[in-house]
């Protein structure tokens, strides 16, 4: 196996790609996909501040690492979402992270700062612990950007996270969702912050091969929720054809997105949008999610 840029010894061969690459050359290869995500989508420049959205997963940690390394302007934003052992251990990792690169750092802490707690609010709300999870992931990383003067909140999702999403999407045929799936939300309310996945055409062994040649610690398990969440069956399904068929998961996101997302951009657009009353944050409701959260949590304390 030959490095196809080199022609020196291959460390890593991507069948999507009939491509091997030595250790040098796959960095190489995999910063210019970074960057010409972020040019060809227009995602942000060196002058825009940027918050990057850190689990300490391998994916968010890789993101992290590439932009600072390639001199962005990045903030990391770690959410301690009170799930156990998990939460600790990850924002561990994080921190020293931080610390060990002089990197700048915001933690949230749900349960500290707000007195949230997503097991009590599932029970209490019937929804699953992802939904309500979600939900005040999604209400944080644009309070925290709209309220430190952030261009753009960037996440890790990578190419299988993509697929999966976009399969799941396309099976129940989620119109919302359909329309909201792109590597850049632009903004759609002076108080939205634009979001970005400049990591969307690397797929997880890309991303995990990255931190393990930078040496970049990372959280090896999962959110104990993630586990027999319906992503992952999607992210079998699509591994299976990848096998047959290699390029499949690119080729699918990457024809939704130049015929397929048109289609459901009406739905995207049409979606009416206010100010909560009590926050001041963009929401569809009068009241949004997260205060709603607050709230009944306080009631039932
Ligand atoms: S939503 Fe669900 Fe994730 Fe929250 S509870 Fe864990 S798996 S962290 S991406
Ligand atoms: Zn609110």
């Amino acid at each position: 196996m030959k490095c196809v840029r080199c022609k020196g010894k291959g460390i890593i061969y991507l069948k999507r790609h009939n491509a091997a690459f030595c250790q040098d050359c796959f960095l190489y290869y995999y910063k210019n996909q970074v960057k010409k995500n972020i040019k060809r989508h227009k995602m942000f420049d060196k002058k825009d501040k940027i918050l990057v959205v850190i689990s300490g997963g391998k994916d968010s940690m890789a993101l992290w690492h590439i932009l600072a390394s390639e001199g962005y302007n990045v903030t990391g934003m770690y959410i301690n979402l009170g799930i156990g052992h998990y939460s600790d251990k990850s924002q561990q990792v994080v921190e020293s992270f931080a610390q060990k690169n002089g990197l700048e750092l915001i933690v949230k802490d749900i349960k500290k700062e707000y007195g949230l707690d997503i097991y009590k609010l599932s029970k209490l709300l019937k929804r699953s612990t992802c939904s309500i999870c979600g939900s005040i992931k999604r209400y944080l990383f644009n309070k925290v950007a709209y309220d430190g003067g952030f261009s753009a909140v960037a996440t890790g999702h990578n190419l299988d996270d993509e697929a999966a999403t976009l399969l799941g999407n396309v099976l129940s045929w989620e119109e919302g969702y359909l329309a909201r799936q792109s590597p850049v939300l632009e903004s759609t309310h002076p108080k939205l912050v634009k979001k970005v996945k400049p990591l969307y055409t690397l797929t997880e062994r890309e991303n995990l091969f990255y931190v393990l040649i930078n040496k970049i610690e990372f959280l090896h398990d999962e959110c104990p929720h993630a586990i027999g969440a319906r992503s992952i069956l999607y992210k079998e399904v699509l591994n299976r054809l990848e096998e047959e068929s290699p390029g499949t998961k690119q080729r699918f996101i990457t024809s939704f997105l130049e015929k397929g997302r048109r289609h459901f951009q009406d739905v995207y657009e049409k979606v009416e949008l206010k100010e909560c009353i009590s926050c001041g944050q963009v929401t569809t409701t009068e009241i949004c999610s997260f205060c709603r959260f607050v709230q009944i949590l306080k009631q039932d304390a």
